[in-house]
């Protein structure tokens, strides 16, 4: 059964586009609740490390640099069916295949600085959560 967990992040390019405000519209639009939220910013070591899986793929120093390079708004989501869901509400990776309509596709600038980050399974969505906040800070 799928869960009703994810786990987001509104990535630098977003935070210094100006469009948190816009995004968290989308997410309460879409039927999500927010059940933990906070402002951050992530160290290259804590980049590299939540990124672990795309280590070897060409793009991972890039990846770590940009995610490194601003404050986040990192949240954890509720919704049935939230990781397939929120997913949907995204759009591709790439914003120029993202559906219209879709977060990226109104305020993704390019593959690597896509505006948005949304776990892509239960269990994936459950260790970022972990990885971002402490059971005390998760209103579940
Ligand atoms: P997604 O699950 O849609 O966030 O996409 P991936 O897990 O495949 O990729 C994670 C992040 O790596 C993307 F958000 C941006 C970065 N990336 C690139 O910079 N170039 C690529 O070709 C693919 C991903």
């Amino acid at each position: 059964m799928a869960g009703n967990i994810t786990f987001t992040m509104i990535k630098p390019d977003a935070v210094r586009n100006g469009h948190i405000g816009a995004i968290l519209n989308k997410i309460n639009e879409g039927g999500f609740e927010i059940v933990a939220m906070k402002y951050t910013k992530l160290s290259q070591e804590k980049a590299g490390e939540f990124y672990e899986v795309h280590k070897e793929r060409p793009f991972y120093g890039e990846l770590v640099e940009f995610m490194s390079s601003g404050p986040i708004v990192a949240a954890v989501l509720r919704k049935d069916n939230a990781v397939e869901s929120f997913r949907t509400l995204i759009g591709a990776t790439n914003p120029e295949e993202a559906a219209e309509g879709t977060i990226r596709a109104l305020y993704a600038t390019s593959i690597g600085e896509n505006a948005v980050h949304g776990a892509d399974s239960d269990e994936n969505a459950l260790r970022e959560a972990n990885f971002h906040f402490a059971g005390t800070e998760m209103f579940m």
